[in-house]
């Protein structure tokens, strides 16, 4: 079984990066893995008996990822104090999202906040989140998050292993890159624009006019940084406290994909503990990702000031002028919307169109 995991995700992930006849990805899924894990310090708590439970994520300490992941571990350890120990790992210490997803579904890792992107091999219907400007707001996202569709998602991924705990949110994607301010699709053409390994991005950004790069999150500001890429595309928070404006000072804020951050738990962890540690470990998550929500939401208000005090241009489209971009990836939802199912693809935007 572990083997079929193991396999199922890295020839998925691989598949979807050659299947859409990328170009220039000198790194694939399978070199970023083969990547040494850096020797971590494990946070200085006295461990003891007590159970671990490592919490990765690929973003820092101060991204409402890891914020999330503190709120957790401060619920659970005030209940269970002399019972689990939290740790939470930033900055993809314990691996990217491919890989640390991989661990948890081995149960070799208790719990990961990943990218939904990246997995759509192993769970085919998370690519509904990857259909550019179909969310369209965050109470359309909270709606989809905590209603059928959540729980359809987590149901499709339990027979990989992995427990679907909640969602925190990654946030509405932005473009930012080191050449020129963007302003409608024609400003892309050429650009090296990095994405993630997910098919539904590289034909967006394609049919954008770019030429799309994937790679895994660990990989991109050095490569922006070594002009490998000219840009890359991730939700205000990331781009400041990731500190991309410092390489791409060109932002636009297009808000072209809503991505949600998924909270997985190992199964075979969450199956040795009793009903009641289950409940409270599925309530704690869920507390933390109304932390992490709000704390993410405020972040992508307020650090869009920051981003032009650290001197980024920040272009706000138009309506007319993000309806352009709208329009050209119309193609995308001709090719994709068939292989995600159209029924369910209809019930996601009902869902959304309440929200509107
Ligand atoms: O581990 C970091 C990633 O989960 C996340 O930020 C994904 O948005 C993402 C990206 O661009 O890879």
């Amino acid at each position: 079984m572990k083997k079929r995991i193991l396999a199922l995700l890295t020839t998925a992930a691989l598949a979807s990066t050659i299947l859409t006849g990328c170009m220039g990805s000198e790194v694939t899924t399978t070199e970023t893995q083969q990547k040494t894990v850096p020797q971590v310090a494990a946070p200085s708590k006295p461990t003891g008996d007590k159970i671990v439970i490592k919490a990765a994520t690929g973003l820092t300490a101060t991204h409402p990822a890891a914020i999330g992941l503190y709120e957790f571990e401060k619920l659970v350890e005030e209940k269970y104090p002399d019972r689990f120990d939290v740790q939470v790992y930033t900055d993809a210490q314990l691996g990217d999202d491919v890989s640390a997803t991989q661990d948890v579904a081995m149960g070799n890792l208790e719990l990961v906040v990943t990218s939904a992107s990246p997995l759509v091999g192993m769970c085919p219907a998370l690519k509904v989140f990857d259909l550019p400007f179909i969310v369209p707001n965050e109470a359309a996202a909270d709606a989809i998050y905590d209603g059928e569709i959540g729980k359809k998602l987590a149901d499709d991924l339990l027979p990989n292993g992995l427990r679907l705990l909640t969602y925190y949110e990654n946030g509405f994607r932005n473009i930012t890159n080191s050449k020129r301010d963007v302003r409608t699709p024609g400003d892309l053409s050429g650009l090296k624009i990095r994405t993630m390994e997910n098919d539904i991005h590289l034909a967006t950004f394609k049919a954008l006019g770019a030429v799309p790069t994937p790679m895994a999150f660990s990989e991109v500001f050095t490569s922006l940084e070594q002009g490998a890429i000219d840009g890359q595309e991730n939700p205000v928070s990331t781009i400041y406290l990731s500190k991309f404006y410092e390489v791409n000072p060109h932002v636009t804020l297009t808000g072209h994909v809503y991505g949600p951050h998924i909270v997985l738990m190992s199964e075979q962890f969450y199956q040795n503990l009793s009903a009641e540690e289950q409940a409270f470990i599925m309530e704690a998550a869920h507390q933390s990702a109304l932390v992490n929500r709000s704390e993410n939401r405020q972040m992508c208000t307020d650090y869009i000031q920051n981003l032009k005090d650290e001197g980024a241009t920040v272009v706000e489209l138009t309506a007319e002028e993000k309806q352009a971009f709208v329009d050209a990836v119309q193609p995308v939802y001709k090719e994709f919307v068939p292989q995600i199912g159209e029924e369910f693809v209809k019930q996601f935007q009902a869902v959304g169109d309440k929200f509107k």
